[in-house]
């Protein structure tokens, strides 16, 4: 066991709860990864298991890996090749992310169509305006109608989406001209949602596609469709239904918790619950019987993305990220953990069966033995959320003595949707993206990242992620966040406007005249839409490109484990942002598909991925990128300004903080 906790977790609350974790001799994450080391072999995409014939394994040789490979020796029973075995599992992991991102935005648009109709209590039509804008890239007629009349069409067009056939998705519209030429061009624009991500299980089943360059074509496919498609799909009609965000301060971090109050931890992805119960929170009859069980009053956490749905709309405070959900049952201090879907860890039932802490489900596709069943309904919304509530109230007289919750908190502030990034930038009436292109062409901004993505159990919780992020914002970089990878940032401090004190000078600058973080909050995963739209807007401002390709800008997800993340990934990708991820990289079996991904992408897209675990190096791939945008664009031409290397960095006195203060001149 690795008795150094700042080597396990960054985040001093998380510690703390770990060792109380060890010295009660509960079980966590952390110690199952000490424990169980993943497998030489599936970590670098090498074992088939798609036929009853295998599992085949096809690890790479430890020499003369070139000589194996061309030969093509390295085959599974089938034949199959260690490209097509690599490839396949890596549009596998794209096909499940791009289907949790979409059934979830599939149960958004049935709650919207619900609500349209009226027959989804507690909810309304609170974004008229960004109803009435989809309204337009669906076709729908807007004039003389109702916002629920066109709500209503609109939900429709919307659930097309999923079953469509043929011809393209419908908010692809919204891309570049020349990003959706380019699309048709490679072959894959994507047609209906659900097609595309059935086509791709077909085409990995045991003998069917066995190209690993159309594997990852239809993988690039399935891909988009999940970010200009469902992804974009479900933060649209979300935010057309619960409000479209602005800025907003909160807190993230355990001590949100509260001692003298009922705690409810709503942890998940789909925020269709949690608004109704951040709603019945505030019963002032919920609130009585909390009294009476003792509390002072009901306090409701967030966890995961749901946590960012509820934070960016409501300004509910986050417990934690997602390698936090075990420490928060371990302050013995939550009532209930209230889950829906994705990123919930089967051990939490085992470790709130240590405490009192009742783990909650409430979605039929995601059921957990051992766990209280509450099911959620659109059509009684508010009377679950109420149940449920009244489940952990009662719940609150068996909180063990000797509960202990952190007390780090730290305030953050959230709600940077796109349209708030217009508004910040020009004001409510000229709201325009121009202010930000004309800082990024005078070269206060060098350029744009978006940091995004999970935790993972297999390097120092949140410590690559606020590295990264340091360093991107010392050389003047603005930050685009989503998911775990925000709230990691956050519990570091740095989204309030004051984290503009470390920010390079051009950036600080910006950060202060708007008082504005140098890191933004951009929302839950589904929300990486966002990211998206920002970078369209940025072309169509005009002055950096006809292409997102174009934009000095770049992605990454340093701390990756969900398929969901490389579904993200792949579509930024394919969208034409150069995309790093940390951790492992699950093509490595393969070094034809790797360097396809890594090298052959960039010709196809304009973009493509890339692999580092070190967050300077990290950065300094994404700084060599945003710079070499920024000179095919012809911006700071003469400035004569030098990108260190690591070596050169190494050479420098007084370099603190990754700001490279040389390079401002
Ligand atoms: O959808 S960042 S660990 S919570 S998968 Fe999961 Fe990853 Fe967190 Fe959000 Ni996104
Ligand atoms: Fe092995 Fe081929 Fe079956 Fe895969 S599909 S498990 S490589 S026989």
């Amino acid at each position: 066991m690795n008795d150094d906790i700042n080597e396990v977790t960054a985040d001093s609350a998380s510690g703390e709860m770990l060792a109380r974790a060890r010295t009660a001799g509960i079980d966590t994450i952390f110690d199952r990864a000490e424990r169980m080391k993943p497998c030489p072999i599936g970590v670098e995409g090498s074992c088939c298991r798609m036929c009853g014939m295998g599992p085949c394994r096809v690890p790479l040789p430890k020499s003369a890996l070139e000589t194996t490979e061309e030969k093509g020796q390295r085959r599974g029973l089938c034949g199959a090749t260690a490209e097509t075995i690599t490839a396949r599992n890596f549009a596998r992991m794209i096909a499940a992310g791009s289907a949790a991102h979409s059934d979830h935005a599939r149960k958004v648009t049935e709650a919207f169509l619900l609500t349209a109709e009226g027959k989804a209590a507690g909810f309304t039509i609170k974004d008229e305006t960004k109803l009435r804008t989809l309204a337009l890239d669906f076709g729908v007629e807007t004039s003389n109608r109702s916002a629920t009349e066109i709500a209503q069409d609109v939900g429709q067009k919307a659930l097309i989406e999923f079953g469509r056939q043929k011809g393209e998705l419908s908010l692809l519209v919204r891309a570049p001209q020349k990003r959706r030429e380019l699309w048709c061009t490679q072959g894959v624009t994507p047609r209906g949602i659900d097609r595309e991500v059935v086509e791709t299980l077909h085409r990995t089943h045991m003998g069917v596609d066995q190209d690993y360059e159309s594997l990852l074509r239809q993988a690039m496919r399935v891909a988009l469709a999940d970010g200009w498609g469902g992804s974009m799909l479900a933060t649209e009609l979300q935010d057309v239904m619960f409000g479209t965000p602005a800025p907003i301060l909160s807190e993230i971090n355990l001590g949100v918790l509260r001692a003298d109050m009922v705690n409810v931890i709503i942890h998940g992805h789909e925020p269709q619950l949690a608004e109704v119960m951040a709603t019945a929170a505030q019963d002032p009859t919920l609130i009585a019987y909390a009294k009476e069980q003792g509390a002072s009053g009901l306090n409701l956490a967030g966890m995961c993305c749901t946590a960012n749905e509820i934070l960016m709309r409501r300004g509910v405070p986050i417990a934690g990220n997602f390698l936090q959900q075990e420490l928060a049952v371990i302050t013995g201090a939550v009532e209930a953990m209230v889950v829906d879907v994705q990123c919930i860890m089967q051990g939490l039932t085992d470790i709130a069966g240590c405490f009192h802490t009742k783990v909650i489900t409430t979605d039929p596709r995601a059921r957990i033995q051992g766990a209280i069943h509450i099911e959620y309904d659109d059509t009684r919304a508010l009377e679950v959320a109420q149940e449920i509530l009244r489940v952990a109230i009662g719940n609150y007289p068996n909180r063990p003595a000797g509960a202990l919750i952190p007390p780090e908190k730290t305030a953050l502030i959230a709600g940077f949707s796109h349209e708030t990034l217009n508004y910040l930038q020009g004001g409510m009436f000229r709201a325009s993206y121009q202010p930000l292109n004309e800082n990024i062409i005078s070269g206060r901004i060098r350029g744009v990242a978006g940091v995004v993505g999970c935790n993972n159990a297999r390097v120092t919780h949140d410590s690559i992620h606020v590295q990264l992020v340091k360093e991107l914002i010392g050389h003047d970089v603005l930050v685009l966040q989503t998911g775990c990878a925000a709230m990691a940032s956050a519990k570091a401090g740095l989204m309030v406007p004051e984290a503009a004190a470390l920010a390079g000078p051009g950036l600080r600058s910006v950060c202060e005249a708007l008082g504005i973080p140098p890191v933004l909050h951009l929302g839950s995963c589904v929300d990486n839409a966002r990211i998206l739209m920002a970078a369209t807007a940025m072309v169509k401002s005009g002055g950096l490109g006809s292409d997102i390709s174009d934009l000095p800008a770049a992605g990454a997800a340093p701390e990756w484990m969900s398929e969901k993340a490389l579904a993200i990934g792949q579509y930024f990708a394919g969208s034409g942002i150069f995309t790093v991820f940390g951790v492992s990289w699950p093509t490595t079996g393969s070094r034809l598909v790797t360097e396809h991904l890594f090298k052959g992408y960039e010709k196809l897209y304009g973009g493509s991925w890339a692999f580092e675990s070190n967050p300077v190096k990290m950065a300094e791939l994404m700084l060599a990128r945003i710079e070499a945008k920024r000179q095919a664009l012809g911006l700071d031409q003469g400035s004569g300004r030098v990108l260190y290397d690591m070596d050169m960095r190494r050479g420098l006195d007084g370099c603190c903080g990754g700001r490279r203060k040389d390079m401002h001149v």
